[in-house]
């Protein structure tokens, strides 16, 4: 096995680009695939000042090592949820990782600063903890981003990631959904804007990545997303990939060049928020007069702690 580039041993196979690659070439793939997404998709102007949503994970930690060797201006965000041992763990490796780079690092802890944890505000409010994990961050990394005068936040979602939403939402065919699955979404009505420039990387890739360049990284995964359907949906596409390697990008990038548009352009797309005011807790946008974040901060706040009981609460 030998590197399409310079014919040294090679590291990595790639199937759906029927290619092979050595270390230093694999790595210049990562970074020049991320320019790519980024050109293509307009997702950063010079000098704009990024916030990483950083949660210890492979795609976290690697999208902010990509952006900073490719000269962008990005600090780190981490939360800190509260889900047992893997926040513990994954805290752990986010603090790491900034401070033996010396990258500007701002941590939030949910328990700590606002005095509820996601297991917690799950079970009193009665949403999923997925569903009240996904609010708590995006309000956050928003606020924050506001706050700090960045200019957009950058989430680590790959390539398996986005392929697997979109075969989520269009098996239900939930077009809202499909109209705003783009890897960019400007800055609206108070909101920053969000970028994923990892779309063009799978989720093999993006482990390799980090271990050739030595990122230690959380392996576990978060002991909640357990048995959940985005995890059924990878699987499935893990599938069809075997037997069709480039499926899952032909799938997603069909998709952006030749129907994203047609979601936009028809039906509602669900973000019809320019009647929306201000939270009068937090001063976020926000449709009601006390944001959603707020609501569930208010009822969690205080309330007896969950234990988890599960794989990662030790
Ligand atoms: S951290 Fe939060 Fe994820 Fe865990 S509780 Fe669900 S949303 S699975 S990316
Ligand atoms: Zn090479
Ligand atoms: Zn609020």
């Amino acid at each position: 096995m030998k590197c399409r580039v310079c014919r040294e041993p090679a590291v990595i196979d790639i199937r759906r680009h029927n290619a092979n690659f050595c270390s230093e070439h694999f790595l210049r793939l990562c970074r020049d695939q991320v320019a790519k997404a980024i050109k293509d998709f307009d997702m950063v102007q010079p000098g704009d000042r990024l916030l990483v949503a950083v949660s210890g994970g492979k795609d976290s930690l690697a999208v902010w090592d990509i952006l900073r060797e490719l000269g962008y201006e990005a600090d780190g965000l981490y939360i800190g949820l509260g889900i047992g041992g893997y926040s513990d763990e994954s805290g752990r490796m986010t603090k790491a990782f900034a401070e033996q780079r010396g990258w500007p690092l701002q941590v939030i802890d949910l328990r700590e600063d606002f005095d509820y944890d996601v297991p917690t505000a799950a079970k009193v409010t009665k949403r999923v903890p997925c569903s009240a994990c996904g609010l708590s961050k995006r309000h956050l990394f928003d606020q924050a981003a506001v706050d700090g005068g960045y200019d957009a936040v950058v989430t680590g979602h790959n390539l398996d990631d986005e392929a697997a939403v979109l075969f989520g939402n269009t098996l239900r065919w939930q077009t809202e959904y499909l109209a705003r699955q783009l890897p960019v979404l400007p800055a609206r009505n108070g909101f920053p804007r969000k970028v994923k420039p990892l779309v063009r990387l799978g989720e093999r890739e993006m482990a390799a990545y980090c271990v050739l360049r030595g990122i230690d990284y959380i392996v576990e995964e978060c002991p909640m997303a357990a048995g959940n359907k985005h995890l059924g949906y990878k699987d499935a596409l893990n599938t069809i990939e075997a037997q069709s390697p480039g499926s899952k990008q032909a799938f997603y990038f069909g998709f952006l060049d030749r129907a994203v548009a047609r979601f936009a352009d028809g039906a509602s797309d669900g973000s019809d928020d320019s009647g929306l005011g201000t939270c009068r807790s937090c001063g976020s946008p926000s449709s009601g007069e006390i944001c959603a974040f707020c609501v569930l901060v208010e009822r969690s706040a205080g309330a007896q702690p969950v234990v988890l009981t599960v794989k990662g609460s030790s």
